[in-house]
């Protein structure tokens, strides 16, 4: 068996005065207690180290750019990267990632035990508009302020198995899980900053914890794969956002998952040869997939 204990660190709402130290003082806290429960890898949320930014508009350069990272670890997150080397324990950031040729991405990376950068995504999927929109409530800008990742759907060899990474609205697409899943990814982690009111159909509202565990557990059960995803969640900036942190198995089954909507670890042992029971049976791609009657899928 290749089993190992996995943990997710929900944070509540970071407000857009909050300082990063403060924030990284808060992730670190949850670290801890990862690692007390002998987690060897902790996932924090999507754009863990500010408040959500894309929910308002603005023009000026320097008031998008305050919110992105031009280096990891930064001055401000090295703590956290040191906190990682010091308790022995992997961890999933994701973060706002400003280039040095000025391109930006909603970003996340996977750091191993000792602290080093073993793998990094860039969100494909980004949801939302890019003018401002005056009948929203507020605003979810993100294909104004990011551009599309351009990393695609990479598997990493770390923690003793393949890991693979996405990025909230990705964990929507079932063509995210099934190209990590076909490049071999025995557990994804995710981060997401999902508000509860979505102004295009607001009748959808009351089902957006159903829709995220939904995506999370098909994605899970149809790739063979386990999944932790976790949330920055309550009331941020006057806008609810969902928790519902949780980890997935390859059965689809729920085996943790949060009960808050503040600062709360969730975790659970894993067995990564449990990926074997989904993927050499019931989605044994070489056996059933039927790629030569897909080619919908893949048409633009
Ligand atoms: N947030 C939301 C998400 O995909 C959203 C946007 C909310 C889309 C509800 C559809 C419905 O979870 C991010 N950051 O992608």
């Amino acid at each position: 068996s290749r089993s190992f204990v996995v943990a997710g660190a929900q944070l509540g709402p970071i407000a857009a005065a909050e300082s990063r130290a403060s924030a990284v003082t808060r992730m670190i806290e949850l670290m801890r207690e990862a690692a007390a429960r002998g987690a060897r890898l902790v996932v924090f949320p999507e754009l863990a180290l500010t408040t959500f930014f894309p929910r308002w508009y603005t023009e000026a350069p320097a008031e998008i750019d305050r919110w992105f990272e031009t280096e990891m670890p930064s001055a401000e997150t090295r703590r956290l990267f040191e906190a990682a080397e010091t308790l022995g324990i992997g961890f999933h950031l994701g973060y706002a990632e400003l280039t040095p040729e000025g391109r930006h991405f909603n970003t996340a990376i996977l750091v191993d035990a000792a602290g080093r950068i073993a793998g990094k995504y860039r969100k494909i999927h980004l949801p939302g508009h890019r003018e401002h929109e005056d009948w929203r409530p507020f605003q979810h800008l993100e294909k104004r302020y990011f551009e599309k990742g351009d990393l695609g759907f990479p598997v990493f060899d770390a923690f003793g198995g393949r890991i693979g990474m996405c990025i909230c609205n990705d964990r929507r697409w079932p063509e995210t899980w099934r190209m990590l899943g076909l490049g071999g990814a025995e557990l994804v982690c995710l981060g997401y900053n999902t508000p509860l009111h979505y102004p295009p159909a607001p009748e959808h509202d009351h089902l957006q914890y159903f829709h995220n565990a939904l995506s999370v557990q098909a994605g899970a059960y149809q790739n063979g794969l386990w999944a932790v995803a976790v949330a920055k969640a309550g009331r941020e900036e006057g806008c609810d956002l969902i928790g519902g942190s949780l980890i997935a198995a390859p059965t689809g089954e729920i085996v943790a998952q949060a009960s808050t909507t503040g600062d709360e670890v969730i975790s659970a042992r894993i067995d990564l040869d449990r990926c074997a029971e989904i993927r050499a049976n019931v989605f044994n791609f070489a056996l059933h997939r039927e790629p030569q009657d897909y080619a919908l899928i893949t048409a633009p």
